[in-house]
């Protein structure tokens, strides 16, 4: 089974640099990789990766996208001199040449070739790639800002030859349109490109009508390409989830990868000179770990962009942070994405709205036009201005107060008597257990009764061990196969409630019969998603009918992305209880997904009360809780129902108003 994550670093691609004064690339500077790896260093997260060796590419995989004539100009100036290199680099937009470029190049594309090759022959589950030159804007016949080989495209045609695979996502996280990438894949189905950019209406570089929400692709490959333009500089953390949940994730999950290229630019992170974007490094491990859950995990991270050295290297160390498998940090602030952000989200999910089933019932609402606003404050472009040293100070006392802590334990379990799961490495049953006393003293509006039964009194009393751990991060996740789901998971959200946890989410699927009631000393929300609603709810009790037809795929991922991952980021819950009870029509590995995707939250403090007589049920959930390899495949999926749709649309269209994360449109704010 694959697992581990390797990490390509190599410091001759230092090798090369800007020679003369020039200062469009000016900010493209060596340092890039020597700070990120130092960082890496730092975080003491270089040693828990498999180092992978770089190599040099061939020219058979350089011309699998360039041409031979470009090869030849890129080899010629291994032997100029720098009048001559700089004429060269005159010929194209953006890009200087020296003379190991070539050689630096060879070795970018080498390393990311070499990545992708440890992760489809499953020596490694993922991994990431610190290369430069960059490679997302490099084209067969050129190359073009600082990109001299295209390294993303090339892995991609790469991949589908040597291994024949004939779906494969790259996801653009650079703050640049990577149209490199796009003119490549254009025409060709198998490859999907999703890449956001600063875009202003066409006023920022490299200023093309292309890059508009409204290019899909061409002939066999249309609907394949995915613009998301940002028109306003500033977007943050909100505008970048929400860019995921509501555009990037329910095509990419309806696609079904079998494996994930990224083109890792961090230019679109705090503080770049570039991008003067928002998002903060964190930000990095929540997409990352997003992206983790397809394609059964086989992800490959290429650097692209990123010049604020510090802003750069934290997100770096984010992104191969999640990559191991480590907590994620909280993602703080407020979770509204701006009307911006939401007009550019419409108009994405208009224009494809023909060529996905998870967009059918999208209503097709009068696309913005972007021509027609005139927003000019945001639309300069004035480096000079620019105090990075200000974001350097931001980001010190800001990482200072990221917990990095990871807890002891990664999995709590009990189980009950007799019962044996498989159980993986880092999972713990329990055998400790708290007192009758104790425990009856915490389950105090509990009928007597219930507390009779001796299996569930032993339940409870390792339950309550657990829970306390769980408050004390001791353990960071925790399963409990009860005798009965609903008084489990009331005495787990009392005792929850009255601890200093401020903000709890329930997330309870099936019936659960009768929640017994809470008093209102802590602060919760609870999700139920289940075949009825029941009579009777509270401002606190979301209800969403949904239902699963057996022997189907499953459609699950649809209302995961379009509600309840937007709710839970909404809410930033500090602990999070997911339940659930019979008559369940969610299927096992529905409930992975979703676990696995909460574990973003709470900084995955989770805990997960399932039935004892669901021992399959479990054993799939503890492996996806202990982060064991290979538990992350989850496609192929299928186009919700109208039903389902119908039943949720009712049910949005009320909550959007107070959660501004499950808004996939600028026309409610106005
Ligand atoms: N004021 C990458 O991020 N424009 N390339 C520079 C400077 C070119 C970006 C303008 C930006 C190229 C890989
Ligand atoms: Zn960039």
């Amino acid at each position: 089974m694959a697992c581990g994550t390797a990490l390509v670093y190599d410091e001759e691609m230092m090798s090369y640099k800007l020679l003369w004064d020039d200062p469009e690339c000016s900010i493209e500077v060596p340092e890039r990789l020597s700070s990120s790896y130092k960082r890496l260093q730092d975080y003491d997260l270089v040693k828990r990766c498999i180092q992978l060796p770089v190599r040099e590419a061939t020219d058979e995989e350089i011309t699998l996208v360039h041409s031979h004539d470009y090869l030849q100009v890129v080899k010629s100036t291994q032997t100029m001199n720098e009048k001559e290199l700089k004429e060269i680099s005159q010929k194209y937009t953006a890009v200087f040449y020296h003379q190991n470029s070539f050689r630096c190049a060879k070795l970018s594309l080498g390393g990311t070739l070499q990545l992708v090759d440890a992760i489809l022959t499953r020596e490694v589950q993922n991994g990431m790639a610190i290369v430069r030159p960059p490679g997302h804007h490099s084209q067969r016949n050129q190359g073009n800002g600082f990109c001299v080989f295209n390294n993303v495209a090339i892995a991609a045609e790469y991949a589908k030859k040597k291994y024949k695979l004939e779906r494969i996502l790259i996801v653009d996280w650079d703050v640049h349109h990577g149209q490199g990438i796009q003119y490549i894949f254009e025409e060709d189905p198998s490859v999907l490109y999703f890449s956001w950019h600063r875009y202003e209406h066409k006023t920022f570089w490299p200023y093309l009508r292309e890059s508009d929400y409204d290019v899909i692709g061409r002939g066999k490959g249309t609907g394949f390409n995915i613009n998301l333009p940002w028109n306003k500089v500033g977007m943050g953390n909100a505008d970048y989830i929400a860019a995921f949940f509501h555009v990037l994730l329910p095509l990419a999950f309806e696609f079904n990868p079998e494996l994930v290229l990224v083109s890792a630019g961090y230019d679109s992170a705090i503080g770049d000179p570039e991008g003067r974007m928002c998002a903060t490094p964190e930000c990095f491990s929540h997409l990352t770990n997003m992206l983790m859950n397809l394609a059964g995990g086989k992800l490959c991270a290429v650097l692209e962009g990123g010049y604020n050295l510090r802003s750069l290297a934290e997100s770096v160390c984010m992104t191969v942070r999640t990559l191991l498998g480590d907590p994620l940090p909280r993602l703080t602030g407020e979770m509204t994405p701006c009307h911006s952000a939401l007009e550019s989200i419409q108009n994405v999910r208009a224009a494809h709205t023909p060529y996905w089933k998870c967009l059918l019932y999208n209503e097709i609402k009068s696309a913005h036009d972007p021509s027609s606003e005139g927003d000019s404050q945001h639309s300069s472009d004035q480096q000079q201005n620019f105090d990075t040293a200000m974001f350097d100070i931001f980001l010190d006392s800001h990482m200072k107060k990221i917990e990095f802590a990871v807890p002891p334990l990664r999995t709590c379990a009990v189980l009950p008597e007799g019962c044996c799961l498989a159980l993986p490495d880092g999972v713990l049953v329990e055998e400790k257990t708290a007192t009758r006393e104790h425990i009856i003293a915490c389950s105090s509006s509990l009928p007597n009764e219930l507390l009779e039964k001796e299996t569930m009194l032993a339940t409870l009393g390792k339950m309550l061990v657990i829970l306390n751990k769980l408050l004390e991060y001791q353990t960071m996740n925790s399963i409990v196969l009860s005798p009965d789901s609903s008084v489990c998971a009331t005495f787990a959200i009392k005792h929850v409630l009255a601890s200093p946890v401020k903000r709890l989410l329930c997330i309870n699927i099936g019936d659960l019969g009768i929640l017994h009631e809470f008093d209102n000393d802590g602060e919760y929300v609870c999700l139920n998603i289940c075949g009825t609603y029941p009579t009777g709810m509270s401002n606190r009790q979301i209800y969403l009918k949904w239902t699963e037809s057996p022997n189907e795929y499953s459609s699950f991922f649809y209302i995961i992305f379009c509600c309840i991952l937007p709710l839970a980021y909404n809410y930033q819950p500090d602990f999070i209880i997911i339940t659930t009870g019979s008559n369940r029509t969610i299927g096992d590995k529905d409930i992975s997904l979703l676990i696995s995707l909460l574990q973003g939250l709470a900084n995955g403090r989770i805990l997960t009360i399932i039935p004892e007589t669901e021992p399959k049920l479990g054993q799939k959930l503890v492996k996806c809780l202990s982060d064991s390899p290979g538990e992350k495949h989850f496609g192929p999926h299928r186009a919700p129902s109208l039903e389902n749709i119908q039943n949720l649309k009712e049910k949005l269209d009320i909550i959007e108003k107070e959660w501004k994360m499950l808004q996939c449109s600028g026309a409610v704010n106005d």
